[in-house]
């Protein structure tokens, strides 16, 4: 059912994380966070932009996101004229890449489309769950014991599966750490965000020795015949995240041997609709797939675990409750239940705003209407 767009508002909000989340390439204190909301004459939409304050983890970037919506994503929306959430991918394809900023369009116009049409987006998917298994995923620690203590208060709260980031000089002490207090029966596995060559192999291969479910993008973004080559030497399977940026590429890099496993997230690769077809050539293909995360708030968390409940999404996700993030959320906090997070039922993402909290921690906004 297609929907008119009458305005956008973009809105810049900034909260504080609970705690710093240290990765390979940079630590991350707050989460700034561009939001697009769509008005239409029968409901409003709510998208979450992705992109990280820096453009570290890829070349995206908030301001750079921001400024791309409203000076070349906005003008071809209003050139479309009334069209579905699945409209936006093509009405935006003139512009190459900009994927998490595209994305957070696309979410608006689908969740005002199906608040319109009273459909929940996980059914809108195909999703075949309740429920989805959380995992948590625990950044780079001063020290060894800290890690331990975050991890283990991790397992008391009922997480399913660790993940722990790596980088040179914090990879296998940490792990053997882990697995020496924790035991084996817990599901682990490590994210390296490109920080590696090829001439780490050998030192990756002691990974092989802790029974590790993936090893998340070890080595550079646009090297995936380095990874099909490095998961020739490891037993570890290597996992894509940061290369995955398309389901046409993830149906080479599975050609190619570069990954066993794909990390799916929507705004790496232009959309929900476009992760949806990731899922789908992944599971044609037999290769299980998990939901990544970027910090998101309750509104792109909503939409992650609605996605999360695909039939081929066959390992816990990047998907913690919002406490593990922020004291406070945009929307009824995400929590645990037996380790596991409730796919929202209700129409479009399923989740409300919380305007009054949304307000507090808004650090700008503009309303753009369509032109005339
Ligand atoms: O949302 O729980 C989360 C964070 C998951 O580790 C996570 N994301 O490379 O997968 C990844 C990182 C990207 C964001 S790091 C700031
Ligand atoms: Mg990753």
């Amino acid at each position: 059912m297609a929907v008119s767009v009458e305005a956008v508002e973009l809105r810049r909000v900034a909260l504080p994380l609970v705690s710093p989340f240290r990765t390979s390439f940079g630590t991350e204190t707050h989460r700034d966070v561009l939001l697009i909301r769509v008005l239409t004459p029968d409901a409003e939409g709510w998208g979450e932009c992705v992109a990280m304050n820096e453009p570290l983890y890829s070349s995206e970037y908030v301001d750079g996101a921001e400024l791309v919506v409203r000076r070349h994503l906005l003008p071809r929306l209003w050139a479309a004229g009334p069209l579905e959430g699945a409209g936006v991918g093509p009405a935006l394809a003139a512009v190459r890449g900009h994927h998490m900023a595209k994305c957070a369009i696309e979410l608006a116009v689908l969740d005002a489309e199906l608040r319109a049409a009273g459909v929940p987006l996980a059914r809108h998917l195909g999703a075949v769950r309740a429920v989805v298994e959380a995992g948590v995923s625990v950044g780079i620690m001063p020290s060894v014991e800290e890690l331990l203590d975050a991890v283990g208060g991790y397992l008391d709260q009922g997480y399913r599966r660790v993940k722990l980031k790596i980088g040179p000089g914090w990879d296998v002490a940490p792990v053997a750490a882990v697995r020496e207090r924790f035991g084996g029966g817990v599901r682990l596995q490590v994210d390296a965000n490109a920080a590696y060559s090829l001439a780490d192999a050998r030192h990756l291969a002691e990974l092989d020795a802790f029974d590790l479910l993936l090893i998340e993008q070890p080595l550079p973004e646009d090297d995936l015949r380095g990874h099909a080559t490095l998961a020739a030497r490891i037993d570890t399977p290597v996992c894509l995240d940061e290369s995955i940026t398309s389901a046409r590429v993830a149906a080479e890099a599975i050609a190619l041997g570069s990954c066993a496993i794909v990390n799916i997230k929507a705004g790496r690769v232009g959309g929900y609709l476009e992760a949806r077809r990731v899922h789908d050539v992944c599971m044609a293909a037999d290769v299980p797939v998990w939901c990544g995360g970027m910090l998101e708030t309750g509104i792109g968390r909503a939409a992650n675990v609605a996605l999360a409940a695909l039939p081929g999404f066959s390992l816990p996700g990047d998907l913690s409750a919002s406490a593990r993030y922020f004291h406070r959320d945009l929307t009824r906090p995400f929590v645990l239940e037996d380790g596991c997070l409730r796919v929202p039922d209700g129409p479009g993402l399923g989740v409300d705003v919380i305007l009054d909290v949304l307000d507090e921690l808004t650090t700008s906004r503009e309303l753009v209407r369509r032109p005339a």
